[in-house]
């Protein structure tokens, strides 16, 4: 066989190979060994081609066993490298590697534990045999980083799960369960006890019946009579979810391509595809947003000792559409939560919204009956706050007064435990406050969870002045276990979201006033990404809060700024968005049409303000709209609000629908240049005042940006 030439040889070998006797021969086990995950990086990939070469040639070895280090297998290649340029040693593809693995002349058997996702799945799916422990997970989650498995994912998985299942497996990303797995034939048999030791077991089996060493490539029974409007009808029913992402489309060309083509010529057109994704803006966007997500969890300036607490219990306060939503998040995680109402009946009303929202997932298979059963037989309802005194956090959802917030705080710090985190779902007032109604500010910090609370995935947590480091790792850590995004946000209007939301908002009434209709704006921004425009939003939520809201803070409000009274319109004419049948759009049930009346209201405003409006073009509203909220992100940044620009790209991406295939609007704007946002920002400022003050760091950026853009040749 083929050696590499390798000039240096690497100084710590990331795969360790060793021989273990068994009854039917020595099988040579080769450990993937790159913490913190086995990711799969060029110096993995080189060295273990190298070592199932030298246990191919190996005349004592009988058999190979790929397992991970720590437990784990492998999660996929390692996504650091993307973008990156290539160091000058040898360059090996994990299509090489599997090469070796599928073609090797004896039994090779990988042993999955913990994760074997993406390039990890595709190594497995190139073994003659595959065990895994119960709780590994299984999948191909390429696509949520703007890639497809390019290295026979889309040609291997279909052969043994059959192209259906394989469509949703791999446009979704989602992984199987290792029961699942087995069932559907991935999996050849789950191992009990250790891992290591199942696996050698197995590779015993496997020599003693002289098991044929079967090639996944090989498999074709499943493709064959594939109906061709398989494809037909998944991507007509994924168009719209799908609106301008290059990969889960490519996805369906390269299953359909594994039914009409023999493998090589399916293999080929794979790597072509995968590779027009891999050079896409959007992979990179993708891998952003993956990273970002990720570091919003580090905090810098907080002692390695401060570590998060245990949670093993929760309360939440308030049995109301939000309350419901967060006990539902503790419950799906397998914690036990007490559901406090002060009223009887409006915790029976919180119990039974949550058992129908079960219900829906059920329907719509999201979960399965006995994890709903399970879920549901976790949370315990209470009229009584004696009796969560236990809960190692609670987490107030009650109505959005101060006023009842501090009573409700003092109630907790009368009956919580000492260690207990009391955290607050408020989106709009002073955490301070809040905190300072206890005589323990330092457990209290803000946990802002976004509706619907067990679907959005992003945590807001909010530190006040007094909040304890522990209490906010801990609230940091439990967002993780409860499967959240969690963004630190510093203790000021709006926080980091809601803030930017208002700029959001801001622009496009601007917009409107200066000559375009809420449809457009719509358009604009689902064809952008955003799965839904900002006006069909407002109408989904009801316009009613925030006109309260509004008339509240109007004697606040600087009136030498530029205001748009159109909301306020619709509401004085009792238009509240879907529920009143009429908001920005008109409605017959959920489904919005435009309404001529709207547009005389707006018309009448443009009028009113001594605007003439003119037509305003999509690539415009994208861009001001944008621009503004850069520009404010950076001002959040920069009062020390938001840590990073990425933690607001986190933030938006996963509490506000902005498209994850952007990056995030931070991202947005670096992608386009700081030079090109700080002249619109400046225009604007010059044109509109005060409200588009340029953020304090927009004009060194831009000059930066300025400068590199001088360097690159025309
Ligand atoms: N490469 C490099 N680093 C990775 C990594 C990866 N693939 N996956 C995770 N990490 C880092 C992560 O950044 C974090 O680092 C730490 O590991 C722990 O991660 C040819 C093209 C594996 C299930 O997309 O889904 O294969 O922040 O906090 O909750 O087709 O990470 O601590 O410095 O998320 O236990 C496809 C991505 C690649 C899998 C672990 N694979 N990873 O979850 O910990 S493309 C993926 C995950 C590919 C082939 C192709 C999860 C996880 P730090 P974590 P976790």
């Amino acid at each position: 066989m083929p050696r590499i030439e390798t000039p240096e040889a690497p100084t710590v070998s990331t795969v360790h190979s060793s021989l273990h006797r068994t009854g039917a021969g020595a099988v040579a086990v080769l450990t993937i060994d790159n913490p913190p995950v086995n990711a799969m990086s060029m110096a993995v990939r080189i060295d273990l081609l190298a070592a199932v070469w030298d246990a191919a040639d190996n005349a004592q070895v009988q058999a190979l066993v790929l397992i991970g280090a720590g437990g784990k297998f492998i999660p996929g290649a390692d996504i650091r490298e993307f973008g990156k340029p290539q160091g000058a040693g040898p360059v090996i593809s994990g299509r090489e590697v599997i090469a070796a693995l599928e073609s090797c002349p004896k039994p090779v058997i990988a042993a999955l534990g913990v994760h074997a996702l993406g390039g990890g799945l595709e190594i497995a799916l190139g073994c003659h045999f595959r065990v895994a422990t119960s709780d590994c997970k299984l999948g191909l989650p390429e696509v949520s980083i703007g890639l497809l498995p390019g290295a026979g994912g889309t040609q291997r998985l279909p052969r043994l799960v059959g192209p259906a299942r394989a469509l949703e497996l791999i446009t979704s990303g989602k992984p199987m369960t290792a029961a699942d797995a087995q069932d559907s034939g991935v999996v050849d048999e789950l191992v009990d006890g250790p891992l290591l030791e199942g696996a050698l077991a197995f590779a015993q089996r496997v020599l003693t019946k002289a098991r044929p060493l079967q090639r996944v490539s090989e498999r074709n029974q499943r493709l064959a009579g594939t109906d061709a409007a398989l494809f037909t009808e998944f991507r007509a029913k994924h168009a719209k979810k799908w609106r301008g992402q290059i990969a889960p489309q490519r996805i369906v060309d390269c299953i359909e391509a594994a039914c009409t083509k023999p493998f090589a010529e399916a293999y080929a057109f794979e790597l072509a595809a995968f590779d027009e994704c891999k050079a896409s803006a959007q992979r990179a966007a993708l891998i952003h947003a993956f990273q970002a997500e990720r570091e919003a969890a580090r905090i810098p300036g907080l002692s390695a000792d401060v570590q998060p607490q245990p949670i093993r219990s929760a309360a939440v306060i308030g049995a109301g559409t939000m309350g419901g939503g967060i006990a539902m998040c503790f419950a799906n995680a397998g914690l036990p939560v007490w559901l406090l109402d002060a009223n009887p009946e409006s915790l029976a009303r919180g119990r039974a919204l949550i058992e129908k929202n079960y219900a829906t997932s059920v329907a719509r298979g999201s979960l399965s009956q006995a994890q709903v059963d399970r879920a549901l037989a976790l949370i315990t309802g209470t009229l009584e706050y004696a009796a969560i005194g236990d809960a190692d956090i609670v987490v107030e959802a009650a109505f959005e007064d101060l006023v009842v917030k501090k009573h409700v705080f003092q109630q907790l710090d009368a009956v919580m435990k000492p260690s207990a985190v009391l955290a607050t779902n408020t989106s709009t007032l002073d955490i301070d406050k809040i905190a300072n109604a206890t005589a323990r500010p330092a457990q209290v910090i803000g946990a802002h969870f976004f509706s619907p609370a067990n679907v959005m995935k992003l945590l807001e947590v909010v530190r006040g002045a007094a909040t304890s480091p522990q209490v906010i790792v801990t609230t940091m850590a439990l967002a993780k276990t409860i499967g959240k995004t969690a963004v630190l946000s510093g203790n000021a209007d709006g926080f980091i979201g809601n803030r930017i939301l208002a700029v959001y908002g801001r622009e496009c009434d601007f917009l409107l006033e200066e000559g375009a209709t809420p449809w457009q704006v719509d358009r604009a921004l689902q064809g952008f990404g955003f799965p839904m425009g900002l006006y069909l939003m407002r109408d989904m939520a009801g316009l009613d809060v925030g006109w309260r809201i509004r008339q509240y803070r109007e004697q606040f409000r600087d009136k030498a700024l530029r205001y748009s009274p159109i909301a306020d319109r619709l509401c004085e004419r009792g238009r509240f968005g879907q529920k009143t049948g009429a908001g920005y759009y008109r409605y017959t049930g959920r489904d919005g049409s435009p309404d001529a009346d709207v547009e005389r209201l707006i018309e009448e405003v443009s009028r009113e303000m001594k605007i003439t409006r003119r037509a305003v073009s999509d690539d415009e509203i994208v861009s001001r709209v944008l621009s503004a909220m850069a520009n404010e992100g950076l001002k959040i940044v920069g009062e020390g609000i938001a840590l990073r620009e990425g933690d607001i790209d986190a933030a938006y991406v996963h509490g506000y629908g902005f498209p994850r295939h952007q990056g995030g609007p931070m991202y947005w704007a670096a992608q386009q240049g700081w030079d090109i946002i700080h002249d619109t920002v400046t225009r604007l400022h010059a044109a509109q005042g005060a409200l588009w003050a340029p953020a304090p760091r927009l004009a060194a950026l831009a000059e930066q940006d300025r400068q590199t853009r001088a360097l690159i040749p025309a």
